[in-house]
């Protein structure tokens, strides 16, 4: 008699063996990219993840002249995935748009159609294993569903390129702009796989400050890995003119190891669901808004900020040392402002804009004043003022 096997334990077998397999080909995760001498590459991909706080478009009244709408403005961008320094020494591997965090600053103004085009440019797969066709050209919704939960309409076949992606959690990229009217906010129609370019255009209905992220499942790791920014839509006849402008969005990261770990850090997904992280950081890592990075300006010059809270909770900003002397909450930017206030509450997936004259020269520190978020855990931004001293103001009696 032949030595034959219940044909269950056979299948069971098999579907094991191909456990295992998918295992070995995943198992290190999405940073297992190796240098020319085969060590695995954890240093950084890019010098800077941080936007500088300067960095954004002037105003769209100045850039037109006459400060029409109405125009047809095209935003081209990239979904990547860069490894990048969070803190001196330490490495994560970001998701972004356009290699910085937060991503560009997108200016449009009431009225004109916004074409946003967006491509999941493809980085880091096949750089270190080898991957069959037909062992990945699977169903994609039951072979990668915690990578891409919810989607149950998608029945697509991948490539081995697209199944890495999947595996490592960013087998898809979207954007989804609170400024849109409409299902999602443009995420939908953005739904991009690796290599893959898609275009939407929106009308800009409401003029206001709004975050945009990205959409795609799962959604809070896609956002805390870096993929968020603002936008913002002028009213028309635009803004009143200050002398600077910035840009400044609060983030937070999950890291595996705790708060000033050295080396490469995994992102945790638990922390991320007990809303715990283990830093805080303005404009993408600890120190992207100091030194040479600070904020500049003169006294007596008029300063506006672009504040926007990307993270799970809400942000409390606060500058040290100065008062908004207005405040337009929420994005609104149209209603009347508050005035003089010391602190304001950024909603999780909300912005503020807020302008104040600098009247003393000095140093002025930007937080949220939870303060341990920013003394302990990053988000710590430098206002430089320089100019005559305002003994008027402000001095040493004794
Ligand atoms: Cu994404």
């Amino acid at each position: 008699m032949k030595f034959a096997l219940n044909p269950f334990i056979q299948a069971f077998g098999v579907v094991v063996g191909i456990i295992l397999v998918a295992f070995v080909l995943f198992g290190k995760g999405p940073s297992s990219v190796t240098d020319s001498n085969g060590q695995i590459k954890r240093g950084p991909d890019i010098a800077e993840i941080g936007a500088r706080a300067d960095n954004l478009p002037i105003p769209v009244v100045i850039d037109r002249k006459n400060g029409a709408g109405n125009k047809t403005v095209t935003v081209n961008l990239k979904a990547t995935q860069v490894i990048a320094n969070l803190d001196n020494g330490t490495t994560y591997e970001y998701w972004t748009y356009n290699n910085q965090v937060p991503g560009p600053f997108i200016r449009v103004m009431e009225g004109d159609l916004v074409r946003i085009s967006l491509t999941h440019e493809h980085a880091h797969a096949g750089a270190d294993i080898e991957l069959s066709d037909d062992l990945f050209s699977v169903n994609y919704l039951t072979s990668f569903a915690t990578a891409d939960e919810g989607h149950e309409d998608d029945s697509r076949t991948v490539n081995s390129e697209e199944a890495e992606h999947m595996a490592a959690g960013h087998g898809e990229h979207s954007i989804d702009l609170h400024s849109v009217l409409g299902p999602g906010g443009g995420a939908e129609l953005t739904r991009v796989g690796p290599n893959e370019t898609k275009i939407f255009e929106f009308k800009a209905m409401r003029p206001g400050l709004y975050i945009y992220h990205c959409a795609s499942p799962h959604v809070p790791t896609h956002i805390a890995n870096g993929m968020y920014g603002l936008i913002l839509v002028e009213p028309r006849g635009g803004l009143s003119a200050v002398d600077k402008e910035f840009y400044v969005v609060e983030g937070e990261l999950y890291t595996r190891g705790g708060l000033g770990e050295k080396g490469f850090q995994e992102f945790d997904r638990k922390k991320l669901l007990n809303e715990r992280p283990e830093y805080f950081v303005f404009n993408g890592r600890k120190g992207s808004l100091t030194g040479g990075r600070a904020l500049m300006a003169e006294v007596g010059e008029t300063v506006r900020i672009f504040f926007g809270a990307s993270g799970q909770v809400p942000s409390n900003f606060h500058i040290i040392g100065e008062i908004f002397d207005k405040l337009y909450p929420e994005g609104d930017i149209v209603s009347s402002p508050h005035r003089n206030v010391q602190t304001t509450i950024v909603p999780a997936g909300g912005a503020a804009m807020v302008e104040f004259k600098v009247e003393v020269p000095g140093r002025y520190l930007l937080v949220d004043h939870s303060l341990s978020r920013s003394i302990d855990r990053g988000a710590l931004g430098e206002l430089i003022v320089t100019g005559e001293e305002r003994s008027d103001i402000i001095k040493k009696i004794k």
